[in-house]
């Protein structure tokens, strides 16, 4: 039977590199003769992506459960496309995906990490309650799981020395790391049902501070194994989670 293609993800925290790198992966892939796309989320061109672009430079307000589904839709109207190509034997390479969607939506339910500085909204003295870690998976289920994650960490002070830090809505110190506790969270949930033996995707977590080679050398460590291409039929994202 003819060999799938492989969903490779490259998620972290603003500023890691995601973008540099997944253009760096995608690159390679196509000088070793691979068949591979690339896809962003979010995908800010369209109908759902311009709502989001214009809620994440602050342009407009939007209900926090609101934009988290907004964010989930625009997973969902890529996902056929994904799954066909899948199939047809191309690689994708992802720069973001659920796991975002997640962090960046249950971290505003978590109380902040630090006292706030004045004049600091990012932590809403009314932090919508239904956010829950299982509220903010819900929508994302069943969505075409990755074979391959590659976590790109950061701290908060490399983060502050890459160029353009904090023009966005999320780009602040107290919700990043309240979005590094949810990322933990998700990560060493994959690793407890890995450990059990249940087929599940593989999280690696990369140390995003150090120079662009030495990242793209790690990320090449777990992404060659796959370029051969896949046999495993394509799972989906946590269709058996309670
Ligand atoms: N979001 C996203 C949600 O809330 N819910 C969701 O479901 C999803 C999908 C926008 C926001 O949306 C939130 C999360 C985000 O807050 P985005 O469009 O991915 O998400 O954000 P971007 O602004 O495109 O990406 P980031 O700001 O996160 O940057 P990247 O892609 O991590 O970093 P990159 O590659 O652009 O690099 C940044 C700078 O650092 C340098 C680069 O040259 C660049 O100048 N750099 C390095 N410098 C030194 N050493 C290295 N190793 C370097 N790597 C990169």
């Amino acid at each position: 039977m003819a060999k799938r293609g492989a969903f490779i993800v490259i998620e972290g925290l603003d500023r890691s590199g995601k973008t540099t790198q997944t253009t760096l992966l995608h690159d390679r892939l196509v000088k070793c003769g691979i068949s591979v796309n690339l896809y962003k989320f979010p995908d800010r061109t369209t109908s759902t992506g311009k709502m989001i672009d214009s809620y994440l430079r602050s342009q407009s307000e939007v209900d926090d459960r609101a934009i988290h589904l907004l964010f989930s839709a625009n997973r969902w109207e890529a996902a056929e496309n994904m799954i066909q190509e899948l199939k047809s034997g191309i690689t994708i390479v992802c720069d973001r995906y659920a796991f975002s969607g997640i962090a960046f939506s249950a971290a505003k339910a978590l109380p902040p990490l630090s006292t706030p500085s004045p004049g600091d909204v990012s932590t809403p003295a009314e932090t919508p309650r239904t956010l829950t870690y299982e509220w903010c998976r819900a929508p994302d289920t069943n969505l075409p799981s990755p074979d391959l994650v590659l976590f790109l960490d950061v701290s908060p002070e490399v983060q502050k020395s890459r160029g353009g830090y904090g023009e966005e809505r999320y780009e602040k110190e107290d919700v990043q790391r309240r979005v590094r506790s949810v990322f933990r969270r998700i990560e060493s949930e994959f690793h407890q049902e890995s450990e059990s033996g249940a087929k599940t995707l593989r999280w690696i977590h990369i140390d995003a501070g150090r120079t662009l080679d030495e990242v793209s050398e790690d990320i090449w460590s777990g992404v060659e194994p796959l370029t051969g291409g896949v046999e495993e039929a394509l799972a989906r994202l946590w269709s058996g989670t309670p």
